[in-house]
């Protein structure tokens, strides 16, 4: 009897044991964006979510409250320990996570960059929102057909080391060198960090600074909505013109009553979506990130790897849409 009993139990364990060699390990994404309670981020992560569900991968996700460098790299540490295999990351400061993330591609974690590109050498592929030319040019014109195309102008950013909001500066510069702009001036470049008190601040400095200012651009949800309700208490809507990069939800009121007459965004969940494929296919060996190779998104069809220009490679997701208080009603509720 104790032999038949011990020979079940052997049976068992091996049977145990075959179950556990057999069954695959769920694939894991660490997402980290550039800061927690920010409903732009929230939104991705619902993209991210939609994908979990149809690819059946697990994901943990996180970020700075305070927009920091140093938040990102703890964050992207702790993923690195609890051995993910992909990192998908919208990073505050291009260059500063280029170490920890090298560090975590050298034990096999495939890195995808997205919203906010981290440098070639920290990245396996970036998954770009737009054609960032795009994306500056169509905020530089709508503020020059809302100022008439004359008067100062400023700029409200998110933080100095955000490589989104440079490269779409950069592109609004190079826009407004064309011979249409010749009368507006371009006065400064301010910096609220992505935190609205901070925004906040900024848009009323410029205001005080800059009493012939006409128009505002703000490429960030966050900036944005806060130069809404500063330019609202400080009496100036209507005075000063503004637009950006807003989210709906948040934008909804400030078109409706015009302080912002119209803003662009692409589809935030779409981009956490395409980022999360991008991840699950490198992982799975479908792509490895050179120029050339494609993979499927979903959804949102076929994507081709390019060149991005800065010895890496990237995708695109969509294209801005612009909303106004025409449009706003069918969108306030859905990111
Ligand atoms: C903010 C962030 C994000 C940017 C959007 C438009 O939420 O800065 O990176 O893509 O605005």
């Amino acid at each position: 009897m104790k032999r038949i009993l011990s020979l079940i139990l052997a049976a068992m364990m091996l049977l145990g044991l075959a179950l556990a060699v057999g069954a695959e390990e769920p694939i894991t994404i660490g997402v980290v964006y550039k800061q927690s309670g920010n409903p732009f981020f929230e939104a991705g992560v619902r993209g991210f979510d939609e994908a979990s569900k149809e690819l059946g991968f697990t994901f943990i996700h996180n970020g700075p409250a305070d927009s920091s460098n140093e938040g990102q790299i703890q964050i992207i540490e702790g993923y690195i320990q609890q051995e993910v295999d992909a990192i998908a990351i919208s990073a505050n400061d291009a260059a500063g996570v280029v170490s920890v993330l090298q560090t975590a591609m050298d034990k096999g974690i495939k890195v995808v960059s997205w919203d906010s590109k981290v440098e070639a050498a920290g990245r396996n592929l970036n998954v770009d929102p737009s054609v960032a030319q795009n994306i500056g040019r169509v905020q530089v014109e709508e503020i020059a057909k809302q100022i008439g195309y004359e008067g100062q102008i400023a700029i409200l950013s998110a933080a100095a080391t955000h490589d989104n909001q440079n490269t779409w500066i950069a592109y609004m510069k190079e826009e407004l060198e064309k011979p249409e702009y010749d009368k507006i001036e371009l006065v400064t470049v301010v910096y609220g960090d992505d935190l609205t008190d901070k925004s906040y601040q900024e848009m009323q400095g410029l205001i005080n600074s800059y009493p012939d200012l006409k128009g505002v651009i703000s490429p960030t949800t966050v900036g944005v909505a806060a130069a809404a309700v500063a330019i609202k208490d400080m009496g100036m809507s209507g005075k000063i013109k503004l637009t950006g990069l807003g989210l709906p939800s948040e934008m909804a009121d400030h078109l409706a009553d015009g302080t912002c007459e119209a803003m662009f965004l692409w589809n935030p969940i779409d981009l956490g979506y395409a980022a999360a494929y991008a991840s699950i296919a490198m992982v799975k060996g479908d792509i490895t990130g050179a120029v050339g190779e494609k993979f499927d998104a979903g959804r949102l069809g076929e994507r081709e790897i390019m060149d991005a220009g800065d010895g890496g490679t990237f995708i695109l997701v969509g294209d801005p849409f612009r909303f106004t208080g025409e449009n706003i009603d069918d969108w306030k509720n859905v990111y």
